[in-house]
């Protein structure tokens, strides 16, 4: 049967049919996710929040002054997905991450220090400043790496759920993924795989809009991304990426039902990145003043959960307020513990090459 599509492709994709488009089948935080969390893990969400944003702050200004090697992509404006998701995993969840990597890093408890220290390419770095911003990877956390290739995560977190199957555990693998990634080839590969196995992987779409900057309305065949689920078999939802109660609350069910072997779900976030593709981008591409694009730049995910934690009597003003200062103390340190830290050693170049 031929689907009729709701927008139209390509050039007649118009604003309003683009507005449409990101509001479709979009599920929002409920009341009833309030009264489900803890002050604790409310607490801890919004934390990580604050950590990856005061992080990414750091990250921008001291690329612009020269002081960080490399390229760099922020994930500031997406902080609810990571956030969300990851606070249902613990070390032994693996995840996999792309090349906008700083946040899934810290929300599954990559340490700030050794983070910015490998940033800043120093040998205190988590990969003895070997890798920098888009290879940090701390596989004892479950972390198994940023990656410069799109889409590349597909096949390691399919792996990992293989793992995981093989051996009887009750662990998951997390895929994060951009709305660009999701028109790789490897994408279809792997979610059929996932499928037909019954692999404990949640591949979790971050739809900004834009793969580098190609809007996703110009180049998706399908209007969303979670609806590709379907040919494989398996659940697909939309979420408001924006509202961390949201994701928090749609993933906790499927990451339990991958958990108890029911297998792979596809849950596409709606989001937006603050600043452009990569730092130096001079995102001509984007609109933000007026329309759509508007909207999602003026929702900020840091005060769409400090709304709903006042509103909601989970946390105060005060509370929150203290929270923020904390994490701008934290990482406060390791800026520190990475401008003091010592460059690796020119003999440094000779190691970890080969596995003994
Ligand atoms: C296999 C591959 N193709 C192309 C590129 C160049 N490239 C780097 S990031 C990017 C866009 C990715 O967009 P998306 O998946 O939506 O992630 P986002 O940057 O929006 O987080 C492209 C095309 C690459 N690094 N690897
Ligand atoms: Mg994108």
């Amino acid at each position: 049967m031929v689907r009729e599509k709701a927008i139209p492709q390509l050039e007649g994709r118009s604003e309003t049919a683009v507005k449409e488009l990101v509001n479709l089948q979009i599920q929002t935080s409920t009341k009833a996710a309030a009264e489900a969390v803890t002050v604790d893990k409310a607490k801890d969400m919004y934390k990580t929040m604050e950590d990856i944003r005061n992080f990414e702050d750091n990250v921008k200004r001291f690329f612009s002054q020269g002081l960080i090697p490399g390229f760099v992509h922020l994930y500031a404006g997406e902080e609810a997905v990571a956030t969300g998701i990851c606070a249902h995993l613990t070390d032994d969840d693996y995840i996999t991450s792309t090349h906008r990597g700083h946040g899934h890093c810290i929300a599954k408890g990559g340490d700030l220090n050794g983070m910015m220290a490998e940033i800043f390419g120093k040998a205190t770095g988590l990969n003895k400043g070997k890798g920098g911003s888009m290879h940090i990877a701390d596989v004892d956390k479950g972390i198994l790496g940023a990656n410069g290739m799109v889409g590349a995560g597909f096949g390691l977190a399919t792996g990992a759920g293989m793992k995981i199957k093989y051996k009887k555990e009750d662990n998951v693998a997390v895929c994060f993924f951009g709305d660009g990634a999701s028109n790789e080839g490897l994408f279809h590969e792997c979610l059929n795989m996932a499928s037909i196995w019954k692999l404990p992987i949640i591949f979790v779409c971050e739809n900004n809009f834009f793969a580098e900057s190609t809007p996703q309305w110009y180049a998706s065949a399908s209007d969303t991304i979670a609806e590709r689920a379907q040919a494989y078999d398996m659940p697909g939802v939309r979420v408001d990426g924006k509202d961390l109660m949201a994701v928090y609350e749609v993933s906790a069910e499927y990451i339990e039902r991958a958990r108890r072997g029911e297998g792979p779900a596809l849950i596409e976030c709606v989001t937006y990145r603050n600043y452009g593709h990569f730092e130096g981008d001079e995102q001509k591409y984007k609109n933000k003043e007026e329309g759509l694009e508007k909207n999602l730049a003026d929702s900020d995910p840091l005060n769409v959960f400090r709304e709903y934690a006042i509103e909601h009597g989970l946390l105060s003003e005060e509370e929150l307020d203290e929270i923020r200062a904390q994490s701008e103390a934290d990482i406060e340190v390791a800026v520190e513990f990475a401008k003091t830290s010592p460059e690796p050693s020119p003999e440094a170049l000779y190691e970890d090459i080969f596995a003994d």
